[in-house]
């Protein structure tokens, strides 16, 4: 099988369902990371094939109230529940100039489905932002928020996103994507929009020229077949619409939720053959972030050498993921740049469209 695919990431063939099957199959990880390696150099081609992107951003919450049941999630709160938050539009601007405070310049926005803060709320909220810090970008809100304020307010995500593009919205990100597996979604997130309207957002949100990311979230009981099935279906929306940038391989947390002790969690080479059949798989998507909140530090910083080549960025001020356990908080640029260097690559500090800002080869 190894040189089969091989031959076959050479040649610019695209990897079949049963092959990527066969991977996750295997447990030959050297050899399953060498692939996704050759994978990456094909990709970013011979003269950046060195090269680790990351970025200074800034993750934004707005509200942590949310109407979805997910039991996979510890974010989200009832509206009176103890510990539920929304930032009034001056609390959000603050957490933003501590980021920017800190030299971030791109905030991430996501938050829970909470019926007031709809869209009349974050069109002022992006409105305000973009004023007071005209040339931060704003990477803001999953398929998920977007269908659920389009309907709120009776309108089409095509209109949401025109309105939202209006106040200041400049990318979006990859969350809410889940596993796209109908019986997955339905016993962990039901109240979550199908994997086809996901789908069918994004290449809205393409058409009006809008990047954007996708995500996978694994350890919720999906198994081998789910992952490639939500890879396919990825990479035959990217056919039509283009617009993907980054993909993001997601890893479970489970303290505070539901579902924990009911799946397996992963393990360390389950998560780095995400990052590698990813890599293998997605040949029509750019780069492969290897997300550190997730992975950790330590095995973020080996998934450069399975195909990785996107470390994300600084992080300051995430909640979904430290809801659920996760441990480290805002990395400094010289870690990233070390963590970096040691793993044999060049940093490459990237605004959130990969536009290229410094180069640190030393
Ligand atoms: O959509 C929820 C996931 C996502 C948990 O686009 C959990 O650049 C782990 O989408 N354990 C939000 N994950 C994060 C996200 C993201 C992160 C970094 C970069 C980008 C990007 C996007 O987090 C949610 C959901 O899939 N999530 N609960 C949990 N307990």
């Amino acid at each position: 099988m190894f040189p089969k695919i091989k031959e076959k990431i050479l040649n610019k063939e695209r990897i079949t369902f049963e092959e990527g099957l066969a991977l996750y199959e295997s447990n030959d990880l050297i050899q399953i990371g060498e692939l996704g390696r050759l994978a990456r150099e094909m990709k970013s081609g011979t003269e950046r094939s060195k090269w680790i992107y990351w970025n200074k951003n800034l993750h934004l919450n707005p509200t942590n109230v949310c109407i979805a049941h997910c039991n996979f999630c510890a974010f989200a709160k009832l509206p009176n529940e103890e510990g539920a938050w929304t930032y009034t539009i001056p609390e959000a601007l603050e957490k933003v100039q501590k980021g920017i405070n800190s030299g971030a310049n791109e905030v991430h926005i996501v938050g829970g489905l909470n019926p007031k803060a709809a869209l009349p709320y974050y069109l002022d909220l992006l409105k305000a932002i973009k004023k007071e810090f005209p040339k931060l970008h704003i990477k803001g809100f999953t398929a998920v928020e977007i269908d659920f304020f389009s309907k709120l307010k009776k309108i089409t995500p095509r209109e949401t996103l025109g309105l939202l593009m209006e106040a200041g919205l400049d990318s979006m990100p990859g969350g809410g994507a889940e596993i796209f597996s109908k019986s997955v979604r339905d016993d962990t997130c039901p109240d979550k929009i199908p994997a086809e309207k996901w789908l069918e957002i994004h290449g809205t949100a393409h058409k009006l020229g809008l990047k954007t990311n996708a995500t996978m979230l694994c350890g919720i009981g999906e198994n081998v077949e789910d992952r490639i099935d939500h890879m396919i279906q990825l990479r035959e929306q990217q056919d039509k619409s283009k617009g993907f940038q980054t993909f993001i391989p997601l890893s479970c947390h489970y303290e505070d939720t539901e579902i924990a002790g009911t799946v397996e969690p992963l393990t360390a080479f389950d998560q780095l053959k995400n990052i590698a059949i990813s890599r293998i798989m997605l040949d029509n998507f750019d780069h492969i972030k290897a997300y550190w909140i997730q992975l950790g530090v330590g095995l973020a910083q080996v998934s450069l050498n399975f195909g990785a080549d996107d470390l994300d960025g600084t992080v300051q001020e995430e909640s979904i993921t430290h809801a659920a356990g996760a441990q480290k908080r805002g990395l400094e640029k010289d870690f990233i740049q070390t963590l970096i260097e040691d793993a044999g690559y060049i940093p490459v500090e990237r605004d959130t469209v990969y536009n290229v800002l410094e180069v640190s080869e030393h």
